[in-house]
């Protein structure tokens, strides 16, 4: 049997696939900045299952998207975070699930690996059709700044209130990025060598145009983010050297030496939750 073209099989039932833009979209949002407590959202928000998952009702989607949130020690911007960006996803009809990964210990923050475990143990759940990056601390203003997996690798926090909505430099790739898992796999993922602020979104963006692949962007009033407030990181001082001798590690550092110990995983309501230790790069 085979289905007409407009129609998956999903569930041994015949189902629809969703429109290609969603119909309940309602374009600016509020952001809500004092969340209940997290049973309390937990209970509220149920629409989404176990894991952090939401899955459009009545059509069958068209993205699944692995949504990864390298993270320590901010509880109360994930409790806001988790608040805003389910009902956007939720109206987006996107086949979504969340992923925390938070490391463990108190040595120097390492996003972009943390990043890459994110893709890893995803991948080990579904067979997503890409990540989509993102920072706690931002929230998007608009939910026609669709979550949907990108042609080309996508920056997703153009417009941020704290840089009064201009995007810094052209080729800024932190905050919030997509990318295809094809795309993540060709360019070995992040670079595993940035440890502290800063850096591994620029290598990450060098890695992008090695390989003849662009970053790509929605309109600026359409890609509008909140940033919540907190103290500043301390750069890492080597992150310029680093960046610089990037290019002859593209191939070998990254998803290829990878090396980290998952220390516990959990299905919390909202959220994947998973706990490493990273393992310094040789
Ligand atoms: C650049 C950093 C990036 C960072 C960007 C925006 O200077 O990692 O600023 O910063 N590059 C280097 O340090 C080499 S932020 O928006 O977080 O203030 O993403």
């Amino acid at each position: 049997f085979i289905p007409p073209l407009n129609k998956i099989i999903f569930n041994s039932t015949l189902q629809q696939r969703c429109p290609l833009i969603p119909p309940n979209l309602v374009g600016p949002l509020a952001i809500l900045k004092n969340p209940p407590e997290m049973s309390v959202l937990e209970t509220r928000l149920k629409d989404v299952n176990q894991g952090g998952r939401g899955n459009p009702k009545n059509c069958a989607s068209r993205h699944r998207v692995a949504i990864i949130i390298p993270y320590r020690n901010r509880y109360e911007h994930l409790v806001t975070f988790l608040y805003n960006l389910h009902p956007v996803l939720l109206r987006q009809q996107i086949d979504y699930q969340i992923f925390v990964v938070e490391q463990e210990g108190t040595g120097q923050f390492n996003r972009a690996m943390l990043m890459n475990v994110g893709s890893v143990e995803a991948l080990k759940e579904r067979q997503f059709d890409c990540f989509i990056f993102h920072d706690v601390d931002l929230l998007p203003e608009d939910d026609r700044n669709l979550y949907t997996c990108p042609e080309q690798p996508r920056h997703m926090s153009v417009a941020v209130d704290k840089f009064r909505y201009r995007l810094p430099y052209a080729d800024l790739f932190g905050g919030v990025s997509a990318m295809s898992r094809e795309h993540f796999q060709m360019v070995n993922g992040f670079s595993n060598a940035f440890w502290g602020w800063g850096g591994e979104d620029d290598d990450m963006a060098n890695r992008i145009k090695a390989r003849g692949l662009y970053i790509s962007r929605y309109p600026a009033n359409i890609a509008r983010y909140k940033m919540l407030s907190h103290q500043k990181e301390k750069a890492n001082p080597k992150r310029y050297e680093v960046l610089r001798s990037g290019e002859k590690r593209f191939t070998t550092d990254g998803l290829k030496n990878l090396r980290y110990e998952l220390i516990d995983k959990k299905k919390f309501k909202l959220y994947t939750w998973l706990l490493v230790r990273l393992a310094p790069m040789k």
